[in-house]
């Protein structure tokens, strides 16, 4: 019989929607959370989402009491305080701040790809603006120079909301941008994400396998 009690709108491509899973895989969530697939573009909107995220966006998480969160920021930190174990994002001080700045780094990498993604593969070809895809994919290349250059430490130290960022981000990268070549200019990163690959919590939620 399944315990969930929670409704997470999903698309497997997300890696917005896939940090959520990956925390939930994590900390031992996964049953919690019923999966509801939304096929979704901006200019494809889903009616039912909407009404409950006005933005159109996912991920969006129902609660129990009917009550929706979003977005991936707020329902991660919302779900990384229902479980008993390590926190994912530490609570106060200075290491709070470090690792959602770091994670706001993973996250803004990921908007600058999913724009690249919209404006290559979604706007008519007659439309399109090359200097503006140069401009997101210049934001991709230098939070990967910033992450190579300042972080791997960071990164190694635990896998936690800043690090599952990070993993999400490049394996998104992966899955739209096969060809951006990140790893020979980002060696540290490359060898960091070949090991949190092997992750159980990665490899369930790895959108390569549907
Ligand atoms: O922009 C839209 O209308 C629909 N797009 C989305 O819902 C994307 C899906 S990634 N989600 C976000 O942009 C969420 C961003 C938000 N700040 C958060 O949750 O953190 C789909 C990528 C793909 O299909 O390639």
């Amino acid at each position: 019989m399944s315990i969930a009690t929670m409704t997470l709108f999903h698309s497997p491509a997300s890696p917005f929607v896939r940090k959520v899973l990956v925390l939930l895989h994590e900390t031992g969530q996964v049953d919690r959370v019923e999966l509801k697939t939304i096929n979704l573009t901006p200019v494809n909107p889903v009616a039912e989402l909407n009404a409950d995220n006005p933005a159109g966006k996912i991920p969006a998480l129902r609660l129990a009491d009917g009550s929706v969160l979003f977005d991936s920021r707020v329902i991660v930190e919302y779900l990384d305080q229902q479980h008993v174990g390590s926190p994912l994002i530490p609570r106060e001080g200075a290491a709070r701040w470090r690792r959602l700045t770091l994670a706001a780094l993973a996250d803004a990498i990921m908007d600058a790809a999913v724009l690249t993604r919209y404006e290559t593969f979604l706007r008519p070809q007659e439309k399109r603006w090359d200097e503006w895809v140069e401009a997101q994919q210049g934001k991709v290349r230098r939070g990967l120079e910033n992450l190579e250059r300042e972080h791997i430490a960071e990164l190694h130290a635990v896998f936690d909301v800043a690090a599952i960022g990070v993993a999400c981000g490049l394996g998104y990268l992966d899955l739209r941008m096969p060809d951006f070549g990140w790893r020979e200019r980002q060696p540290k990163l490359a060898a960091w994400y070949a090991e949190v690959s092997q992750r159980a919590s990665m490899v369930a939620t790895d959108p390569a396998r549907g």
